[in-house]
């Protein structure tokens, strides 16, 4: 993998708050209803309750309560801060996230399947065999051809897109395509974090912040991975599909917005401004240009009229073409909180949004409840 993301931007990700940030959204919101009443009582007093639980208590997805709206939207923000950052970075070599706009089959030179690995700590001999199996599965061919095309098929197809609601959507998402995609393409990590329990001090070790540690399998680690940002935009990319088959249009429809509990510092204030910040012009690129390279990330993309016209390709790519240009209104200020992530461009943050976040893994870590990270690929919930 050669993707030349700027090291400041790895940096940034792999920092202990990022990771905590992203681990402590999954864990709780997967786990919320398998704590019992003093745990949830104990993640309330932090401030980390969520308002949807994704799964319920047997540990099945959730369809019927916009928690798949929280997924989207708090991966929408993940997507809009690394934009940003790269935008002021203004590296030409890698200017933008390179989203996908299809995924990468088998064989492809930029995004190719690492082998599949073995995890020794998991469980017992049977686990770990079981375990083994379903990686190497969803990393074979067979499963792109069998199961990723038809998936992707779906979840493009505005008859399908119109028949549920953007929360379900984003559960079906999450649990299926989204989850296999992680997996597929994780590589075998040079050592596997444990679970903060009690052989932890009930705390995650800091040798796992380390930038090289980028497992795409492990919430705690996959956000430093650029395929992350590559997979989570093909998913980013269904609300806007979402949008054009319901006639859903700006971005006031968010009815899951939950993104963690904020840092402190740099809070926006409690009533948005009257007045929307002067939106920058979007910047003209030609047809041929986007079709080259279509991933676009922080800086606003729009077609010429012209350009539009002779875009090859469909109606959906014209489409696409003109969502892409909504990034101004992921950023306008009314529409969406700052970015889970809003660390970033904070480097002096308050000291007690790392304690709240470390005293929330002690008490996860001490009630033993985890959620098995991306490893749960559900593929029988259509
Ligand atoms: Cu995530």
């Amino acid at each position: 993998m050669t993707v030349p993301v700027p090291r400041e931007v790895i940096e940034l990700m792999a920092s202990r708050e990022h990771r905590l940030h992203h681990w402590l959204w999954h864990e709780v919101r997967n786990s919320w209803l398998s704590y019992p009443d003093d745990v949830q009582q104990k993640v309330r007093d932090l401030g980390w309750e969520p308002p949807r639980p994704a799964l319920d208590e047997r540990r099945r997805p959730i369809l019927d309560n916009d928690a798949g709206e929280d997924f989207l939207f708090m991966h929408r923000q993940m997507l809009v801060d690394v934009s940003r950052m790269l935008a002021r970075i203004q590296d030409p070599r890698y200017p933008r996230v390179l989203v996908w706009t299809t995924l990468p089959p088998p064989g492809d030179p930029v995004f190719p399947v690492p082998p599949p690995w073995f995890d020794p700590e998991r469980g017992d001999e049977v686990d770990r065999r079981t375990f083994f199996e379903t990686i190497q599965r969803l990393k074979s061919d067979i499963f792109y051809e069998k199961r990723l095309v038809s998936w992707q098929r779906l979840f493009t197809d505005p008859a399908f897109l119109r028949e549920v609601t953007l929360g379900e959507l984003g559960t079906l998402i999450e649990q299926s395509i989204h989850a296999s995609m992680h997996n597929r393409w994780s590589a075998a990590p040079a050592g596997f974090r444990p679970d903060p329990g009690p052989d932890q001090g009930h705390t995650i070790d800091p040798i796992w912040d380390d930038p090289r540690y980028d497992h795409l399998a492990d919430t705690y680690a996959s956000h430093v991975n650029p395929v992350f940002w590559s997979l989570h935009g093909w998913v980013d990319d269904r609300v806007e599909d979402w949008k054009a088959a319901n006639d859903v249009y700006g971005n006031f429809f968010w009815k899951g917005t939950w993104v963690g509990k904020m840092p402190r510092v740099g809070e926006p204030p409690e009533q948005p401004p009257e007045e929307a910040p002067a939106q920058q012009p979007p910047e003209e690129v030609p047809a041929d240009d986007l079709e080259l390279q279509p991933a676009a990330g922080g800086r606003p993309v729009a077609l010429t009229e012209h350009g539009l016209r002779h875009a090859r390709g469909s109606r959906v790519a014209a489409h696409r073409a003109v969502a892409r240009t909504q990034v101004l209104g992921r950023e306008h200020p009314q529409a969406a909180p700052p970015g889970a992530h809003a660390l970033l461009g904070h480097s002096h943050h308050a000291p007690s949004d790392r304690d709240e976040m470390e005293e929330l893994v002690k008490v996860i870590g001490e009630c033993g409840i985890y959620y098995q990270g991306y490893s749960r690929v559900v593929t029988d919930i259509l």
